[in-house]
């Protein structure tokens, strides 16, 4: 395979000397020393940090080569901008990709470098989930740290309230003296306001599904002519977000939303040749056969035609490859932000975060798409880079359970900002200092979108996964599923109705109903969140929820 740069426009490379001086300065010894002094609070002087650990020829090597950079390169000139202890942030956004669509979670068929660089140089989290798996109410939960039924927002159920925008993450960092870039999918509207363009100081954001044409999305129009798939058009955006934050010596939060590799299914063509004829493993729970333990509401659904009507049964190679050709283009825009950091003297400072707003279902169980609990459309992966943090450059990974509800109060910790009492996530910053441990017990994965009888409501653990399909009708009866996530990843085996699993059951439907009764505690009173506090009640008989199901859901165009 060709190396990735051979495929993009030329970026400027440091010449050769400054790179040798570059890579004496990350020996491991040096690398240790630094650690050494930060750990003590102490400034870091390498000249005499090192004096001693290294040989005298590697010190005068080390001395020699930064004293030419030092001539070369003053301090004033390349230097990152005072800025206290407050880090950059990049939030990088997917949009439909999986787990297994990334190396550095064990797919050897894919080829993702800077994805498997990223988590390399930071933390990779293995239990990550979005509470709600599809694109507006995913990303309603990300801006604000709330789940669906406090953000009031998702296709199908309505806009976003300005009171909830006020207090989402873009619109607190920039009162507290962040600069502000979007660009991408914003994926809803806030009721008066749209798109909140206005709210940022650099904008490439666009309304809907935007276009994977750069041109066709007005305000990243100027990177077409040079980058013409919207996706490398973002990782244009995001360096000049870079050098304008840094020119006005702010700190800064970059947040892009790539539109890939959200069907339809449209890879950049000058990456064609990365997957061209190539065969792909299939996960151990493909196809209709691992399906039959699956509830009947679950298959109610668009995802389940979708395994025929996308050709994941017959042609499951050639809908693969472009798949993850989409993914190819997102890696390379992550490289060249991440070299724009180090370009502009930043990256030390600088905290990376990669996800994706929802998982995708490519065969698994033989359905397609996203939406549902299981574990291909709800878990994504993670990835977070901060270089000042106990965990940095490791290769650790955290068994944590974390949600998408976490990114607001995460960022906002990294800022030194308090969350709002709102929020229902948790900071992640503790886990990047120590991954080892818990920051949660139990967490809600949520469905309100699709036919009522699909519907549903997950109670998640580190080890266990508990749905309550609560429909009836259609010769479907109210079923629940239980899986070992730690045992049984793939979700071969339904272990609710096994007499050896009794404990477990109980205790993941006392969790069940504690998110529910949180639910019905804190939804808000419009846009249909309240009757579900009824319909997912595993109390509550049947007759009294039935005249709830014929309610009409919205008539949105859905995506
Ligand atoms: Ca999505």
């Amino acid at each position: 395979m060709k190396h990735v740069s051979t495929w993009l426009e030329p970026i400027p490379k440091p010449i050769l000397w400054r790179d040798r001086a570059k890579s004496l300065w990350s020996r491991p010894e040096v690398e240790k020393a630094r650690r050494r002094a930060e750990a003590r609070r102490e400034p870091f002087s390498p000249i005499t940090q090192i004096h001693g650990r290294c040989s005298r020829s590697q010190s005068k090597e080390v001395l020699g080569w930064v004293l030419v950079v030092l001539v070369l390169f003053p301090p004033s000139a390349g230097a990152a901008p005072p800025r206290g202890s407050r880090p950059n942030i990049v939030f990088l956004f997917a949009d439909d990709q999986c787990t297994y669509s990334v190396g550095c979670y064990g797919n050897r068929d894919v080829k993702t470098p800077q994805m498997d660089k990223l988590g390399y140089d930071g933390l990779i989290f293995e239990r990550h989930y979005n509470t709600t798996a599809i694109c507006m109410a995913s990303r309603a939960n990300v801006m604000t740290g709330m789940y669906e039924y406090q953000t009031g927002c998702n296709f199908t159920h309505g806009d976003m309230r300005p009171d909830v925008w006020a207090r989402a993450y873009p619109v607190l960092l920039r009162q507290a003296g962040y600069f502000t870039a979007f660009a991408g999918k914003f994926g809803f509207v806030v009721d008066g306001k749209g798109l909140c363009e206005g709210d940022f100081d650099m904008w490439g954001g666009g309304p809907g599904q935007t276009r994977y044409q750069t041109k066709a999305n007005t305000s990243m129009a100027k990177y077409a002519e040079k980058y013409p798939h919207s996706t490398l058009s973002y990782g244009a955006f995001g360096q000049e977000a870079i050098k304008n934050a840094v020119k006005q010596q702010k700190p800064f939060c970059l947040s892009i939303s790539f539109k890939a590799p959200h069907r339809p299914t449209t890879p950049d063509p000058r990456f064609d040749a990365v997957y061209a004829g190539k065969t792909f493993a299939k996960p151990g729970n493909y196809g209709r056969d691992h399906a039959e333990h699956l509830s009947q509401q679950s298959k109610q659904g668009r995802q389940y035609p979708r395994f025929i009507e996308w050709e994941y049964d017959k042609h499951y190679d050639e809908v693969m490859a472009t798949y993850h050709q989409q993914v190819y283009g997102i890696d390379v825009a992550v490289g060249m932000i991440r070299e724009e950091l180090e370009r502009q003297g930043v990256a030390d400072n600088t905290v990376v975060i990669y996800t994706s707003d929802n998982g995708f279902i490519c065969g698994s169980h033989g359905y397609g798409s996203k939406v549902l609990p299981m574990e291909e459309s709800s878990r994504v992966p993670l990835m977070i880079y901060d270089p000042r943090s106990h965990s940095a450059g490791k290769h650790l990974r955290c068994r944590a359970l974390t949600g998408n509800i976490d990114f607001a109060p995460t960022l906002l910790a990294l800022a030194g900002l308090e969350a709002p009492d709102n929020m229902d996530g948790k900071s992640l910053v503790p886990l990047l200092e120590n991954p080892d441990q818990d920051i949660r017990d139990h967490m809600a994965f949520i469905n309100v979108w699709g036919p009522i009888a699909a519907t549903s409501l997950t109670a998640l653990t580190r080890q266990w996964k508990y749905t309550y399909w609560w429909y009836r009708g259609e010769g479907m009866e109210p079923v629940e599923a239980l899986f070992n996530i730690e045992k049984d990843p793939l979700e071969l085996k339904n272990l609710a109705a096994d007499r050896e699993h009794l404990i477990a059951l109980e205790v993941m439907r006392r969790k069940y109903d504690r998110e529910l009764a949180a639910w019905k505690e804190r939804a808000v009173p419009y846009n249909d969140y309240q009757r579900y506090g009824i319909l997912f009640d595993r109390s509550i008989a049947w007759d009294k929820k039935q005249p709830l199901c014929t309610k009409p859901m919205g008539q949105r165009i859905i995506k």
